[in-house]
């Protein structure tokens, strides 16, 4: 029995080991086993119910057939709600899902949506990918120019700006059919587009530091000085559709990369940028030819009836399109019979800061939220008048201009005007003088009648402190303060001509563009010339000790001495001769205060900003060889008629 058992027991273990060695075996020849279920649903949709809003996302089908993406955020219960359009190359998705929010206002990007206005005045919000950026089809080209030269295709920003509203108004059943387009820089180059042919359910558009005219003073050129820190936003915009390739650097100063490379368009080959087109239009169009004054929005808009009531917003330290407000307002202000349908706001402001904490600028305190004051009491009423139904005529003044120095808001009637009434404004001219100063007299004979410095193409005056940072926005960068910079350092270099005046004892009130009236020589054949015009503080300033002595930029610029003759052709610079350059400087509307002095700096480069003058003239600066660049002796002159002189826009109160 007991054997019996054991035998039992034996068969039993064979029995059960043999299954698992056999089951072993079966498992390492059995094909691999894929029964779990992907996790991730083949098309998952977002529960949106608890949101203040809806989100549709659409493609706008354009006149040629190209598909626009766009993006619509419509606030819950909105019934006859107008529409604020913005239409960019910056991507709408990230314009409108800002931090993934259950609430509107939270997805709206800071860097092109005036929060409070679209918030507060229930707007229905649409963002618009222009033609071949991010979600939407079709081709790009870098600011797109009108049909016609230029462009030989049937479609541009206009047609597609008509066609993108055609759809909104019939098809957002929640919109009372009323549209305004607004945005900042590129996204405000695209409001004055759409007053070409204007829709008709287009009744307000509000371009804010419009990219105007790429070559005599936005983002591209000033007066013929190129941009070179600008080839990044051309490298990444134009590369790929969603601007996913990468500039690389070299260097962790700007200073250093640009000075190895040697010229703008070596540095452009080593990146291989000649792969896109508009780097390739850049290189072929240096001087102020047919290709940029076709496209100057300012020239365009001037042969355009006026019919769209618009408001250009100005910054008046625009590091990037200090140009294109001002020039626009210019343009076609005069076709403005009623006084009603131009509008200009200026504000002391970085590049699109009028959206942004406005209370201050780098060093400059405003003593208020110039920002929040503008959003609010400006641009809000603004837009409700001429959007909403029944809205009351806003009391917004033809212009309105913060004044810097008294830091105040002024309403004026037009600009520039000085003041309200009574005040004078004229032209004066503030003279160069021996002895490093600036006078309303002018230079007397017997006076030393130029001073001199050597500008040396390989030590260009830096525009800023180094280490010089990129072209950026995110945090920690101060690209967006550089014209507020503390111009010290450069009153104290050898290649930088300093003149100051005396003391005032009255205020001195600037308001319009001074011009820069210079008469200099250089012994080389080519070179650039860098006029600004400071403030200078009091040696010690109370309120706020570290302003004391600060040298702060009101309007300066750079032209380049080629072009004196012509901005088309240019010309070889006649050494050693003294020469007059006349050019405007950018816009200001300033007080000098009693106790502070004005100052004017000059100087041959403002570099990496600016590409180098090789000073010496060749066909096309972009192919300079190093051994074109060569030492210069630059002479201010201030004799008497041969006078340097800055010609002030001088308010004189009655
Ligand atoms: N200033 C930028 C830009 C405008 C137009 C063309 C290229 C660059 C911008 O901030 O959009």
């Amino acid at each position: 029995m007991k054997s019996l058992y054991c035998a039992r027991t034996l068969a039993l273990l064979v029995l059960m080991f043999g299954t698992l060695f056999l089951a072993d075996l079966v498992a390492a020849q059995a094909p691999p086993v894929s029964t779990l279920p992907s996790e991730t649903p083949a098309q998952f949709t977002p529960v949106t119910d608890s949101f203040d809003y809806a989100r549709r996302e659409v493609m706008i089908p354009m006149r040629d057939g190209v598909k626009l993406h766009t993006v619509i955020l419509v606030p819950k219960g909105a019934k006859n709600a107008p529409i604020l359009l913005t239409r960019t190359p910056y991507d709408a998705n990230d314009l409108t899902t800002h931090a993934h929010s259950s609430h509107f206002g939270r997805n709206l990007h800071g860097y092109d949506n005036a929060l409070e206005v679209i918030l507060e005045g229930g707007y229905i919000r649409v963002v618009q990918d222009i033609r071949g950026k991010y979600g939407s089809e079709g081709d790009y080209v870098m600011t797109r120019p009108l049909r016609g030269p230029l462009n030989p295709t049937a479609v541009d920003h206009s047609t597609d700006t008509y066609d993108t509203i055609e759809w909104l108004v019939k098809n957002i059943p929640e919109s009372n059919g009323k549209v305004g387009i607004l945005g900042i820089s590129y996204d405000g180059f695209l409001p004055l587009m759409a007053l070409v042919n204007p829709h008709p359910a287009l009744k307000v558009s509000v371009p804010m530091n419009p990219m105007v005219d790429g070559w005599m003073g936005d983002d591209w050129f000033h007066y013929g000085a190129f941009r070179q820190q600008n080839m990044p936003y051309i490298y990444e915009q134009e590369a790929t559709r969603k601007n996913d390739e990468h500039w690389w650097t070299s260097h962790y100063d700007d200073y250093d990369m640009y000075m190895q490379a040697g010229s703008a368009g070596a540095l452009g080959r080593q990146h291989g940028l000649e792969q896109v087109g508009f780097w390739r239009k850049i290189l072929d169009h240096p001087a102020y030819d047919a290709f940029w004054q076709l496209q100057a929005m300012d020239k365009i808009l001037a042969a355009q009836p006026l019919k769209v009531p618009t408001m250009l917003v100005d910054s008046l330290w625009d590091q990037e399109d200090i140009y294109g407000a001002t020039a626009v307002y210019k343009a076609i202000k005069p076709k403005d019979a009623g006084n009603d349908k131009v509008f200009l706001v200026m504000g002391p402001w970085h590049h699109g800061q009028e959206i942004d904490d406005a209370s201050r600028l780098g060093a400059l305190k405003f003593g208020m939220d110039t920002g929040l004051y503008f959003r609010r009491e400006i641009l809000a009423p603004f837009l409700a008048q001429y959007l909403k139904d029944g809205a009351p005529k806003s009391d917004v003044a033809p212009v309105s201009a913060f004044e810097t120095g008294t830091n105040a808001w002024r309403r004026l009637p037009a600009w520039p005007s000085g003041c309200v009434s009574g005040c004078t404004l004229k032209p004066r001219p503030l003279y160069l003088t021996a002895g490093s100063k600036l006078s309303f007299t002018a230079p007397a004979a017997g006076e030393t009648s130029f001073d001199e410095y050597v500008s040396d193409p390989a030590k260009p005056v830096p525009y800023r402190a180094r280490p010089i940072q990129a072209v950026g926005y995110s945090s920690g960068m101060t690209w967006s303060q550089w014209l507020v910079d503390d111009q010290r350092e450069a009153s104290g270099r050898p290649d930088v001509a300093v003149f100051v005046s005396d003391i005032l004892n009255a205020p001195v009130k600037i308001s319009g563009q001074p011009m820069a009236n210079l008469v200099a020589s250089t012994s080389g054949t080519d070179s650039d010339w860098v006029v600004k015009l400071i403030d200078l503080y009091p040696d010690e300033v109370g309120a706020q000790p570290e302003m004391g002595g600060y040298q702060l930029m009101v309007a300066a610029d750079i032209f380049r001495g080629r072009y004196r003759e012509s901005l088309e052709t240019p010309k070889a610079i006649a050494p050693d001769k003294p020469l007059l350059y006349r050019f405007a400087l950018p816009t200001a509307n300033h007080v000098f205060l009693p106790g502070h002095r004005i100052m004017v700096q000059i100087q041959s480069s403002w570099f990496p900003l600016y590409d180098r003058n090789p000073q010496t003239f060749v066909p096309n600066i972009f192919w300079a060889k190093p051994g074109d660049y060569r030492k210069a002796t630059q002479r201010i002159y201030h004799a008497p008629g041969q006078g340097t002189f800055i010609e002030l826009p001088l308010v004189t109160a009655p």
